[in-house]
Formats: C-alpha cells, sequence, structure tokens
C-alpha cells in the first residue's frame, strides 16, 4: 500500500521517506497548507489536520505535529514552533534564553495516520538540551540548537544521529509498526 504524508514542509517529508523506505514503506508526498488549529496540544492539532488532509486527498494519509518545548520557557515554543522559527529563528530562540543554567527541553512529534474513518496517533519525544550557541550546519529549523540527550552535539552537527534517535524517527517507527502489523 501507499501512503501519502501531508505537509508543507519538504524537510519532514524527506526524513520521513528515508526512515519509511528502509522498512518497506511506500510513501508519497502531499502537498498541504492548512492553517492549523491553535492548541496546546500537538496530538490533537494532528487529529484535526489529518482530517482535513483525508478530505482533500480521499487515501490513506498522515500528518505530524512537531514542536520543541523548552523547560525554562515555560514550555516555548511548543505548538507554536513554526511560528517562533519564523519570527524569531534558532538565534531569537537563544536570546529569550540569555543565560539560563536549565537548558533542558525535548521535541515532541505527534502522528496521526487516516485510513478510511479510522485515524490512529503515535506520538514520541526526544529528550535534550538547548545549546549555548547554533552549531552545524545539517537539518534544518531548530536542529542547529538542540543537542540530545547523552550526547555532544547538536542534530545539525550529527544528522545521522538525528535520524536514529529524533522524536520524528521514534514516531515514525510506532506508525510503522502499526502498519507492518496490519498487513497495511
Ligand atoms: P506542516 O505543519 O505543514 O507539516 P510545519 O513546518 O508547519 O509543516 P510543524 O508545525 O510540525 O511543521 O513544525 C513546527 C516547526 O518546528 C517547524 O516549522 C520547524 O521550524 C520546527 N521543527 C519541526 N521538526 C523539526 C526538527 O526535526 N528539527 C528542527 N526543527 C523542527
Amino acid at each position: 500500500m501507499v501512503i501519502y504524508f501531508a505537509t508543507s514542509n519538504l524537510n519532514k517529508f524527506n526524513e520521513a521517506k528515508e526512515m519509511l523506505t528502509t522498512r518497506g514503506i511506500t510513501v508519497e508526498h502531499f502537498l498541504f497548507k492548512h492553517n492549523e488549529i491553535r492548541s496546546d496540544s500537538i496530538e490533537e492539532i494532528a487529529n484535526e489536520s489529518v482530517s482535513v488532509a483525508h478530505a482533500q486527498l480521499k487515501k490513506s494519509v498522515f500528518v505530524e505535529d512537531t514542536g520543541l518545548f523548552i523547560d525554562a520557557l515555560n514550555g516555548f515554543p511548543g505548538t507554536y514552533s513554526a511560528w517562533a522559527a519564523k519570527k524569531l529563528g534558532s538565534r531569537g530562540i537563544l536570546k529569550l534564553m540569555g543565560d539560563e543554567k536549565n537548558r533542558v527541553a525535548r521535541f515532541s512529534t505527534s502522528i496521526a495516520f487516516m485510513h478510511g474513518k479510522t485515524i490512529k496517533t503515535f506520538s514520541a519525544s526526544c529528550e535534550g538540551r538547548i545549546s549555548e550557541n547554533t552549531r552545524g550546519e545539517s537539518g534544518f529549523s531548530y536542529d542547529s540548537i538542540f543537542i540530545p540527550e547523552g550526547y555532544g552535539k547538536t542534530f545539525a552537527e550529527s544528522i545521522g544521529l538525528k535520524n536514529k534517535l529524533s522524536h520524528r524517527y521514534q514516531s515514525l517507527l510506532l506508525l510503522s509498526e502499526y502498519l507492518l502489523s496490519n498487513k497495511l
């Protein structure tokens, strides 16, 4: 079966395609621009978006909503991550952090997959911390300021590492297990 990933973000699609292809799952891009609902919950946002994508495409499709949640900023940018990336960028986030000692943060992703009338959600997080400076050229957006727990490099300095343990990788793993075990 072919499934579609509805997103306006090609970086997200390329990561998903690489991961799902290694598991024998064919994924196609559905260019989808949608004004997401406002909510503090990435699951809620993904669930609403997938219904809209499915109504347009009328095929099995998933969307995913991702946020960077920084403890010292009370979870900001969180579900406002796309907005903050455009308005502030990674350097703007570093400015907000100043010399804050508590740099704990996590990336969280929620995938919502719609097949027929059924919606399934798969969520995962990657714990880490915010670097003091932007570092690395690979990846996109906040990858240059996020260091996964237990490592010393940002995602942008070690894209191979990102693709083995990230929020997106882990949530795609759950999706792929569901697809394979249900023979979809
Ligand atoms: P779609 O909703 O169309 O899929 P988007 O870019 O708006 O694309 P999200 O709302 O899920 O996607 O993502 C919020 C923002 O968080 C995104 O625009 C990036 O700035 C950032 N982001 C998401 N995933 C990331 C990752 O793996 N590494 C670094 N930054 C990421």
